[in-house]
């Protein structure tokens, strides 16, 4: 296994001090290395999408003539094709990079279903993109060769090149600086108080993560079923504008977005797609846990981020943050009356149950049911 401050002495030794990214479980130890040593010994730019950590590499680069690494999971690849494509690539401004990516799905090795395409097709996707790459290895002399290797044929090149991190492969680091929130609520205490206070008709869309494990969870606790919620297990920053389209379409219905603060950013523009077309049966609740909170709890910064005016100025009908229990209960119960599109900002702590489970169904199960119920 690998150290992190191992490798930190790898990437310095190479003059690679500058990481931008969207985190990723396999390699959290080293995001929490990054957001200790930030300012200090390297900088580290946390993008709300992969897409803008390949835009933050090519300004360094610009500004700096140095190398910059992106950091990635692998299902973050498709969000960042067209920068690669079309900035950074060889044909156009040639701009050197290294892309850290994640190799969620790596076949023979069990994974959830979301991750087993990109992981099956993504040494594949990176030859038909003619990005070389390069499998960090476990030993810290041969990780030392390729690092180097990797940066040479990025400089030599001027191109994009990847290196490739697969699960388990760094050592535990203990982190020094982390994200504490002082709030009444986890996402978990949140989502069953919403739960308990909506009628039970309503159409719920989750994000992926931790959200739609928690929603699955309570549902069966509960003994609900699971037909009243499209459970998000991939495809970041989709539930809102899915949840939207459902309600443009079913316009006798409810529908209410569990989204995370990630993933809202992730795809903030959704929010000026919902203020156009304006569905009024639509609430779109946020999560903020200030936090990236199921790949480990790295920042978001969502705290400079006012979700409520964002949603105004998009031309949302309400917004409104809620902190505590009570005034959450007293929210949702307003809900029912809405007009137009309403934002809900939760503020909650990171964390989640160690032993939360994973959605039992499939997500054809879980489509199935999903669609028989919005039939009815
Ligand atoms: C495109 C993409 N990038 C990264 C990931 C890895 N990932 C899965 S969940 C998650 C965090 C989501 O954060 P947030 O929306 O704030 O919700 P929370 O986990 O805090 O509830 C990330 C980064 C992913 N699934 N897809």
């Amino acid at each position: 296994m690998i150290n992190c401050n191992d490798l930190y002495r790898i990437f310095k030794k190479n003059d690679l001090i500058f990481f931008a990214g969207v985190p990723d479980s396999t390699f959290k130890d080293w995001m929490k290395y990054l957001a200790d040593s930030d300012g200090e010994k390297l900088t580290n730019r946390v993008a709300v999408i992969e897409r803008d950590a390949v835009g933050l590499a090519a300004g360094y680069y610009l500004a700096t003539q140095k190398i910059g690494v992106v950091y990635m999971q692998n299902s973050g690849l498709g969000n960042a094709i067209n920068p690669i494509t079309s900035l950074a690539d060889s044909e156009v401004y040639k701009i050197p990079m290294i892309l850290m990516i994640g190799w969620r799905g790596e076949p023979e090795k069990k994974d959830e279903p979301q991750h087993k395409k990109i992981g099956r097709i993504m040494l594949p996707l990176l030859d038909i993109l003619e990005i070389p790459y390069k499998v960090l290895p476990e030993n810290i002399e041969e990780a030392e060769k390729i690092i180097t290797e990797v940066k040479n044929i990025a400089e030599r090149g001027s191109r994009p090149v990847a290196l490739i991190i697969k699960k388990g492969i760094l050592e535990e680091y203990n982190a020094q600086k982390e994200v504490k929130l002082n709030y009444e609520m986890k996402r978990e205490d949140a989502i069953k108080i919403i739960i308990d206070n909506l009628s039970g008709s309503e159409v719920i869309v989750s994000t992926t993560g931790k959200n739609s494990r928690e929603l699955f969870e309570y549902r069966e606790e509960k003994n609900f079923g699971h037909q009243n919620d499209f459970l998000m297990i991939g495809s970041m920053g989709e539930a809102s504008v899915i949840g939207a389209e459902i309600a443009l379409q079913k316009p006798n219905k409810k529908i209410v977005i569990f989204d995370g603060d990630g993933a809202a950013m992730m795809t903030m523009g959704a929010m000026a797609t919902i203020g156009n077309y304006h569905p009024k049966n639509l609430s779109h609740i946020i999560f903020d846990n200030g936090t990236y909170g199921s790949t480990g709890g790295q920042p978001t910064f969502s705290e400079n981020v006012d979700f409520e005016k964002v949603a105004l100025a998009c031309d949302y009908d309400g917004a409104r943050t809620v902190k505590t229990k009570k005034d959450l209960k007293q929210v949702i119960g307003d809900l029912k009356n809405q007009k137009g599109p309403q934002i809900v900002i939760v503020k909650i702590n990171k964390g989640a149950r160690k032993d939360l489970g994973r959605p039992t169904t499939t997500p054809i199960e879980n489509k199935k049911a999903f669609m028989n119920f919005l039939r009815k």
